[in-house]
């Protein structure tokens, strides 16, 4: 770590303001899938990220295009920041004819392996060996390429994630483990299915670096992420970041969250990462009033724009159902 320097991980005035883009247009997306579902409009179950935006662009920022992503459930944002486009990914979730599986499944499970990323799976944590497998091809092939591979703190109690970690650990492989803690697995609090208070301490056990951070920092989680990417580009193995953060929507868009109160989520709620780094940017005179008004109009454009797309693709044909089947 000694020889990786920080100034490495030094963005430009442009490099920020794309960063603050990103936060937005996946904050919008979130926002405006929430309206959309409750119109009855999207066919794809929502599990919101809403608060949680800065793990995915402090993590996806500077990914190479064949750097491989593995994400969780609540990772719609990756698609975008990876190379999806922001009307196909609408589609996918209304279930179009034009989404990335062509109607056949429900939000996240379709993999891009142009875009390097790896569909999500449905049980809980079983995306990390795969995260493993696909960094031991790496490795295998001589790349220096990346996988990242996100889960949930409840995720981190399975079985999958600590095989994954221990494997990684062994053959040096370049992953990358995210923990997004949110607090809660669907329900259940923290305190309730760990008896430690950070995930990052697992990481010692396999043999490699744990750091817990605050994932509402969207320049804490870029600089945590680009050391372990370094470190993993180089030949050094896997790191575990964890990063802290909260939900603001329940576990999904039909889960009202009757088990969390009102206090807690307003303490979180005041620690928003948009507002926090766009502060932080106008202090540093990076971003001014017009450039803020330029960012915004141009989410609610790609916003309206994936929508327009969405609501104008056809439903797919029954005919297709059967096509592109390995089985
Ligand atoms: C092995 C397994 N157990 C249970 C579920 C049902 N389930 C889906 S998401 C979820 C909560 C996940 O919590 P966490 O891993 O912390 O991620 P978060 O949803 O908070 O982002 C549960 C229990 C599942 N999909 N797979």
């Amino acid at each position: 770590m000694a020889s990786i320097k920080r100034h490495k991980f030094k963005l430009t005035s442009e490099q920020l303001l794309e960063m603050l883009y990103w936060l937005k247009l996946i904050r919008a997306f979130d926002e405006r899938l929430s309206v959309l579902v409750r119109q009855g409009r999207v066919r794809s179950g929502v599990y919101s990220s809403i608060g949680q935006e800065a793990i995915v662009v402090g993590t996806c920022y500077g990914l190479k295009k064949d750097d491989y992503i593995c994400p969780l459930h609540r990772d719609l944002g990756t698609f975008l920041m990876k190379g999806v486009n922001s009307g196909v990914m609408m589609a996918q979730m209304y279930g179009k004819a034009t989404g990335l599986s062509k109607g056949r499944d429900s939000a996240l499970h379709s993999g891009v392996p142009e875009l390097g990323i790896f569909g999500n799976t449905s049980m809980l944590g079983a995306n990390t060996p795969v995260a493993a497998g696909l960094a031991l091809t790496f490795k295998i092939e001589g790349r220096d390429n990346v996988v990242i591979a996100y889960f949930g703190e409840g995720a981190s109690n399975t079985g999958d994630v600590h095989e994954a970690m221990n494997v990684a650990a062994v053959h040096t492989l370049p992953v990358v483990f995210v923990c997004e803690n949110n607090v809660y697995a669907y329900s259940l609090p923290i305190e309730k299915s760990m008896a430690i208070e950070d995930v990052a301490d697992r990481a010692e056990a396999y043999g490699f670096d744990g750091v817990a951070i605050n994932g509402n920092d969207v320049l804490a989680v870029y600089q945590a992420t680009q050391g372990a990417i370094a470190r993993a580009r180089a030949g050094d193995g896997p790191t575990l970041i964890e990063c802290k953060t909260y939900r603001w929507h329940g576990h999904s868009e039909h889960d009202p969250a009757f088990y969390r109160t009102d206090e807690e989520l307003a303490m979180w709620k005041s620690r928003d990462p948009l507002p926090t780094f766009t502060t932080y940017l106008r202090h540093r005179n990076v971003l001014t009033d017009e450039g803020l008004l330029e960012i915004d109009a141009r989410v609610i454009k790609d916003i309206d724009e994936a929508v327009a797309f969405a609501e104008s693709s056809p439903d797919p044909d029954p005919s297709e159902a059967a096509t592109d089947l390995y089985a």
